[in-house]
């Protein structure tokens, strides 16, 4: 196997955390982005559409979705259980990471791209470029001041965001609402539900890999 992740982007946290729960070493190599390696014609071979994270299988398949190598990892590697153990679990963890990705990460990304003046023609993230649009950094930036008030309300009464343990989706929310920082999002004591469960999770060792 090989793990091919970027220290300052949120997707490859996200593989690079679950891959620290499961206490599996895998042979890492850093792509910057700030660079622009991702886009070097070395890195297109192993994933034609420019982005990271990827964990190639020992078979050679690149594996280039957070889900997909988290399935993988937790059929190779079940214990602990990250992806939940009964139909509902999977359901639960699976459809919170869904949330996160598209009412969190889509929005944080949406305002990031589309305002940082050093991603111009960079609004989106792959092989090929796009101008930005102001008016969705704009929109992003409210999107993502929303998924946090949600988040707010999810963690309210709960250790954990799904299934009642620990879990994919937590990792999902963590690195995504942690992100937000970026685009001046910021989670303090106005919500204290979601504070209470971002600070325990900020203390687990693979949050600060
Ligand atoms: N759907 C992918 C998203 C991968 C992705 O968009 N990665 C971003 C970093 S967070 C990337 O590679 N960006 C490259 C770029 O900005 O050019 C996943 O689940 O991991």
């Amino acid at each position: 196997m090989h793990f091919y992740d970027c220290s300052t982007a949120p997707s490859p946290r996200r593989a690079r955390m679950f891959i620290a729960e499961k206490e599996i070493n895998i042979p890492t190599t850093e792509v910057s982005i700030a660079k622009g390696e991702q886009l070097k014609p070395e890195f297109l071979k192993i994933n034609p559409r420019a982005t990271i994270p990827v964990l190639v299988t020992d078979e050679g398949v690149a594996l280039t979705e957070n889900l997909a190598i988290a399935t993988w990892l937790e059929e190779a590697h079940p214990n602990p259980p990250l992806m939940g153990r009964t139909p509902l679990e999977k359901a639960e963890i699976l459809q919170w990471a869904a949330i996160a990705e598209s009412q969190g990460g889509a929005a944080i990304a949406e305002a990031l791209r589309n305002g940082n003046p050093h991603m111009k023609g960079r609004a989106l993230p792959g092989p090929d470029n796009y101008e930005q649009i102001p008016a969705l950094a704009e929109r992003g930036l409210a999107r993502a001041g929303r998924f946090l008030e949600m988040m707010d309300e999810r963690m309210q009464g709960r250790d954990w965001v799904a299934a009642d343990q620990f879990s994919y989706a937590d990792i999902t929310c963590f690195v995504l609402c942690d992100f937000a920082r970026m685009i001046k999002v910021r989670i303090d004591e106005s919500k204290p539900a979601l504070n209470a469960w971002y600070t325990k999770m900020k203390d687990r060792p693979s949050a600060s890999l």
